[in-house]
């Protein structure tokens, strides 16, 4: 073998690097954070029969991840890479219009299912003060605010959430959105309990009867979750 040089080494070193794109190479500790799918905070098959394993399997593993992926993919590049979601999601106007649809759909999908496993829980139970104090003011009680959450819930053609938020004003509300829309986006308020009513969260079980699986989901909310998005909402206002 000839014996080669150090100029000649390092040329060479050079070419085959630039040749090489290794995802390690490109990978500095300067790189923005990437969005993670979180855990989910209890076992598949814990919010059965409510919710059956595989639907949540499915829901969290595949859906959730999907939307993890296209938003990262969505938001490298741009200045919106390693951003706090909810301040993606609060300034969608100012994210690149090539890029809005998809951080809108993929970031919506990952906020909305990141609090939705929370707001889930096998325990289920009723709200405590001061959430029931509210809830009685705005609703009367927890049987019609689930009455307006169902409306809600059915009233939204296609895909989408129904949700219980509070307002600007600190109040109460029942509200729906499209797709993977939040009240992050246009500023209408604080999420306190969500429900997905997209077809991919019931119809393994539950097929096209989506109030069935409203029903369900109103077994299986998390009251000490929402009453700690109600507190750390209305102590903001
Ligand atoms: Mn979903």
């Amino acid at each position: 073998m000839l014996p080669i040089n150090r100029r000649e080494m390092l040329k060479t070193a050079g070419a085959s690097a630039a040749l090489l794109t290794l995802p390690s190479i490109s990978f500095t500790a300067d790189e923005p954070k990437l969005f993670e799918l979180p855990k989910l905070p209890y076992a598949f098959d814990a919010l059965e029969p409510s919710i059956d394993a595989k639907t949540m399997e499915i829901h969290h593993d595949r859906h959730h991840q999907t939307y993890v992926d296209n938003l990262n993919k969505a938001v490298a590049g741009t200045e919106w890479a390693g951003k706090k979601i909810e301040d993606i999601l609060a300034n969608l106007d100012k994210v690149p219009e090539a890029k809005r649809t998809a951080v809108r759909n993929n970031g919506g999908g990952h906020y909305n299912h990141s609090l939705f496993w929370q707001m889930l829980s096998p325990k289920g139970g009723a709200a405590s003060k001061p959430l029931a104090d509210a809830i009685t003011k705005a609703f009367g009680d927890q049987a019609k605010l689930f009455e307006a959450l169902k409306a809600a819930s059915l009233g939204r053609f296609g895909s989408g959430w129904a949700w219980l938020i509070v307002d600007k004003a600190g109040e109460l509300k029942v509200v729906s959105s499209p797709n993977q829309d939040n009240s992050l986006m246009d500023a209408s308020g604080s999420p306190v309990l969500g429900i997905d009513v997209w077809e991919h969260a019931y119809y393994l079980k539950y097929q096209n009867k989506r109030a069935d699986y409203v029903d369900a989901i109103f077994k299986v909310l998390n009251w000490e979750f929402a009453s700690s998005l109600y507190a750390a909402a209305t102590k903001k206002g």
